[in-house]
């Protein structure tokens, strides 16, 4: 990292950048990749000890990425990708920060991060162009662009359960797991929470543990995953196929190739016919492929039926105590409205004699105590407590830093009633900010990978636009911004989605204002709009020098 030192007005010393990169995951390592390519001196900050973002910090037992393997990783080099080897159909968490490192390595990223270092501020210096933001660790940094790639599930949360600081044994939190691993050979163990964290981790942690009593509030829906080893024959011909498939990925709704569009109602067909699409889908696994069965399982509740009941079905097939099925059998949201889990042996689970699942819906947990966790009806006790219990997604990493951008607008603020951004991609009154893959992209509803690359490559388009242009400020307009906020809207109204409580509405959040947060309208779609608005020259975005923009008022 060459930075430059400079004296800040306080008379602090100012490290300073051509731009500043939040993140060293995978959006901010590829987003470092591109800028320094356009001969920029880049510094990018983590708080992590090492690169991979939600990579590093998940490192509960059976995380496992639900893209498959050969789809789940990047795209803009023919060479990487060629040469990189996936050892299962869906990569386990350590293979993928393995990729993640070995791409740092080969493209010698690791000089311009510093890790172990979190981003506590940031604000707007509109007479110079220059963000300036405090750091933990490394002080003052500067520089006139700064591009978040903070993450959408990177603020994990652990729900204000009474008395935790009281509980006499060893609590984790899946999205903070210790390096070294947690050995639960003969303990008591209580998991709360049943979303793709708790489903992946609950089959593994009842292997080891004496008993585990799970703490479920809502039924989930999961799909068998159907993971094994990566055949030969599919790896090479995959791998002969890359440049088209991934030309391909970026022309889908979820960036990811080889599943043809459905062209079918759900309704269209007969009972049979339909009960056989989905027990091929059953038995191939898979989310995507299950939920593209027909067209509208997404957009019309009675279709949607036919597929839930479905899964309702092979769970009190699967699980021998129909009170039990019951229970694991999810009705309060349509299959797919919630992130489609994908297991291995997650309802078979409940078979084993060591597992007893808790229904912390009609017996809500009160507290933890120092022995355990009480229910409104009972006492139970644990040598440990997993807190499977999800993150404060798609705001929450942002939120987190105090950013003040134009006029001291700060971000906190902004954002009181929800996200608002301009494609997801900068937000009015925070010039020259950019965010990957934020809020109101299709983020967490594409191949997060491709996302980041297609984020990334705008970015880096629009900056080389405007350093020819003799531009060095670019802000999104209010009235871009409502505009999409409002088509976002609109979208997300047109599907099932809001009729779940899930943490893309920021239901999983106490007070968290509910509004659907990424965009659902297909990442084909999104990206057609973003090449279009930088082909009209940036339409709905004004770009100025510092000294223009001073006329203009701003
Ligand atoms: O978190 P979640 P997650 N009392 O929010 C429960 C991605 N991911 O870490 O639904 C009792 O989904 C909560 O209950 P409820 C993926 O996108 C991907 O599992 O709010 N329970 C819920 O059951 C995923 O969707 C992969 O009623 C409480 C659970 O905790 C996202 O990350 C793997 C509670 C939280 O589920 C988040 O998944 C892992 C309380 N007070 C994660 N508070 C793969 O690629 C919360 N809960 C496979």
């Amino acid at each position: 990292m060459s930075q430059q030192s400079n004296t800040a007005a306080t008379g602090k010393p100012v490290s300073e950048f051509d731009a500043i990169i939040v993140g060293a995951g995978v959006g901010g390592l590829y987003a470092l990749h591109r800028l320094r390519g356009l001969g920029l001196n880049v510094g990018v900050f983590d708080a992590a000890g090492d690169v991979g973002g939600t990579w590093y910090w998940n490192r509960y037992p059976g995380c496992r990425c639900d893209v498959e393997s050969m789809e789940y990783s990047y795209s803009f080099s023919n060479e990487l990708q060629q040469e990189w080897k996936w050892p299962e159909r869906y990569g386990t968490q350590p293979e993928i920060l393995r990729y993640v490192n070995h791409v740092a390595d080969r493209f010698d990223l690791r000089r311009d991060i510093r890790f172990n270092t979190r981003v506590l501020s940031g604000s707007f210096d509109a007479a110079n162009d220059l963000w300036t933001l405090e750091t933990d660790t490394q002080g003052t940094i500067s520089a006139p662009f700064c591009i978040m790639a903070t993450g959408n599930l990177s603020t994990p949360r652990v729900p204000d359960f009474a008395g935790l600081e009281s509980f006499q044994g060893k609590w984790y939190h899946t999205g903070l797991w210790p390096h070294e691993g947690v050995d639960f050979t003969g303990l008591r163990v209580g998991i709360v929470g049943t979303g793709s964290s708790g489903v992946q981790s609950i089959p593994i942690i009842a292997k080891q543990a004496k008993h585990l009593h799970v703490f479920q509030r809502t039924a989930n829906f999961s799909l068998p995953a159907r993971n094994a080893p990566l055949d030969g024959g599919v790896e090479q011909r995959h791998k002969a196929e890359y440049p088209e498939r991934r030309k391909a990925a970026f022309d889908t709704p979820f960036g990811i190739s080889g599943y043809p569009p459905p062209k079918n109602s759900a309704l269209e067909v007969s009972a049979e016919e339909r009960d056989a699409a989905y027990e091929a889908k059953w038995a191939e696994g898979g989310s995507i492929s299950f939920l593209y069965a027909y067209n509208d399982l997404l957009v019309n509740k009675e279709a949607n039926d036919t597929a839930s009941e479905f899964v309702r079905n092979k769970i009190r097939a699967t699980v021998r105590d129909q009170k039990v099925a019951e229970l694991l059998a999810p009705k309060n949201h349509p299959i797919g409205t919630k992130r489609l889990i994908l297991d291995t042996d997650y309802y078979e689970t409940y078979n084993r004699d060591n597992v007893t699942l808790v229904d912390a819906r009609s017996a809500p947990i009160e507290a933890i105590t120092a022995d355990g966790i009480r229910t409104t009806e009972a006492e139970y006790e644990f040598d440990a407590i997993v807190f499977a219990t999800g993150f404060d997604a798609m705001t929450g990493a942002l939120l987190d830093i105090d950013l003040r951008g134009s006029n001291g607008t700060r971000l906190k603020d902004k954002w009181a009633d929800g996200p608002r951004s301009n494609l997801g991609l900068m937000m009015a009154d925070f010039p020259n900010m950019f965010m990957i893959t934020g809020p109101q992209s299709p983020s967490v509803k594409a191949q997060m990978i491709l996302a980041c690359e297609q984020h990334t490559d705008w970015i880096v388009d629009c900056l080389t636009h405007m350093k020819s242009h003799g531009m060095t400020r670019i802000q999104t307009d209010k009235a871009a911004e409502d505009g999409w906020v409002h088509h976002n809207n609109e979208i997300a109204e047109g599907t099932l989605y809001p009729l779940a409580n899930s943490w893309y509405m920021g239901a999983n959040i106490p007070g968290k204002p509910k509004i659907f947060m990424p965009y659902v309208g297909g990442f084909d779609r999104y990206k057609r709009t973003c090449d279009e608005i930088a082909a009209k020259g940036y339409e709905g975005f004004t770009l100025s020098t510092t000294e223009l923009a001073a006329a203009a008022g701003d």
